[in-house]
Parts: structure tokens; C-alpha cells; sequence
């Protein structure tokens, strides 16, 4: 059976991607070149200096680890910048009334994140109270495709990983559920997710009977 939910922050709970795009961009245009919106989905569900690696891959520069240290700091001050005003009306649409439907049906919650800021995220938009563990960047050591994230909420909410289903809107992010032995969900398009059990276009389309057609109990 299907005892708890894990769910990744930024793509499907809410658009957090649009801001880390904005600060990537004005980083990029003071090292002198231009990223698009395309670029951006490459650091999608990706860690903080994996991704300023990938966009100094894109802008053909190479830099010493303090140096970027010191940029993924400045982005950083940008986004944090930018998220400090976000609030309840940022929630992805379909998201709370799932939440409050796992709850109220004693399914567990968990957060599976690879940013160390989703708790400003959390408290910001007031989700907080819908999750029984919240599993950030801060907690763990290895990014998604690595399975900690997961394995992690799995612990916390003490159920085992076959009893998991995640939901994710990164390839990495399936690829992790899929190592850490869980069920998983696409927030997307089947192109990019097709390594996931079912991929809807967003949590409107989720339900708990949606969830039981798709993971009939044996
Ligand atoms: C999010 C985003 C990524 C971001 C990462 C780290 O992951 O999708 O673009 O680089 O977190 O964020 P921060 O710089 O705030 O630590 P997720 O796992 O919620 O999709
Ligand atoms: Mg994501």
C-alpha cells in the first residue's frame, strides 16, 4: 500500500524556477554573456555549484573554486532576494488541495528537495503545516540523481520505500526515486519523464483515486 508522498519543491509545488532564472541571468550578463530560459532547464532539480558549473560551461568560462564560490554566493543574495516576497499565491495550482487530501486520509508527507532555502519557501507560502518531514539541500550531502534526498523522508516518516511515491519534475529527480526504490510521478511532459510510473501536467490532475488507478494495491 501507499503510505506517504514525497515531493520536490521547486516544479511542482511552486514555480520557483522563473527567480533561480533571473538571478542565473544577471550573473550571467555581469560575466559577459547571455542564458536563456532554454539553458535554465538544464539546472533544473540541480544543485546550487552544479549549476553555476553548467552556466560557466555555457558562457565558455573557467574559474578557480574560490572565485566560484564567491558567484554562487552573489546568486544566492539574488534569489533569496526575490523569494523573501513570495507568499500563498505562488502555490502551484492543484498543489494544496492534494495536500490537504493525503492528509486527511493519514497519508504522510514528505519534503524532497535539493534546495538549502526551502524552508524560507515553506514559511513564506505557509506549507509548512502540511508536512510530517521536510528534507532539504541543508540535510543531506549528495544532489539528485543520488537517492539520500528520498531515502532520508522515507526514514523520517518511518515507512519503507516500496510504500513511497515521489513527485518530481526533474529527470534527476525520477532517477533518484527510481534508486531509492520508489513509485514515482512526473510534474510535466512525457518527453523529458519518461523514466516515470505516470506523468500528469500538474497536481490539478492528481487525486488519491487517480493515485489507486495508477498503483492498484496488490
Ligand atoms: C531546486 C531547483 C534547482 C536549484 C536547487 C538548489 O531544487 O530546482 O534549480 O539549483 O534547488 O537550490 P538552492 O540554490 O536554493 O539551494 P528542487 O529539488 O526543489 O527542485
Ligand atoms: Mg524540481
Amino acid at each position: 500500500p501507499i503510505r506517504a508522498c514525497l515531493f520536490d519543491l521547486d516544479g511542482v509545488l511552486v514555480d520557483t524556477a522563473k527567480y533561480h532564472f533571473l538571478a542565473w541571468k544577471r550573473l550571467a550578463e555581469e560575466l559577459g554573456f547571455t542564458f536563456t530560459e532554454q539553458d535554465n532547464e538544464r539546472l533544473k532539480g540541480v544543485s546550487r555549484m552544479a549549476s553555476l558549473d553548467i552556466l560557466l560551461e555555457i558562457g565558455g568560462v573557467s574559474l578557480d573554486d574560490e572565485t566560484k564560490l564567491a558567484l554562487a554566493e552573489k546568486k544566492n543574495g539574488w534569489y533569496v532576494d526575490y523569494i523573501s516576497h513570495m507568499d500563498e499565491s505562488e502555490i502551484l495550482p492543484g498543489a494544496l488541495t492534494f495536500l490537504r487530501e493525503l492528509k486527511a486520509a493519514g497519508i504522510l508527507v514528505a519534503l524532497g528537495s535539493a534546495s538549502k532555502n526551502a524552508m524560507t519557501i515553506l514559511n513564506n507560502t505557509k506549507m509548512v503545516p502540511y508536512f510530517d518531514a521536510i528534507i532539504d539541500g541543508t540535510k543531506t550531502a549528495s544532489a539528485k540523481p543520488d537517492p539520500e534526498v528520498f531515502l532520508l523522508g522515507a526514514k523520517e516518516l518511518n515507512v519503507s520505500p516500496s510504500e513511497c511515491v515521489v513527485f518530481e519534475d526533474a529527470e534527476a529527480g525520477i532517477e533518484a526515486a527510481i534508486r531509492a526504490g520508489m513509485r514515482s510521478i512526473g510534474i510535466g511532459s512525457k518527453a523529458t519523464l519518461s523514466r516515470a510510473d505516470e506523468v500528469v501536467p500538474s497536481l490539478q490532475e492528481m487525486s488519491i483515486s487517480r493515485l489507486t488507478d495508477i498503483f492498484p494495491a496488490q
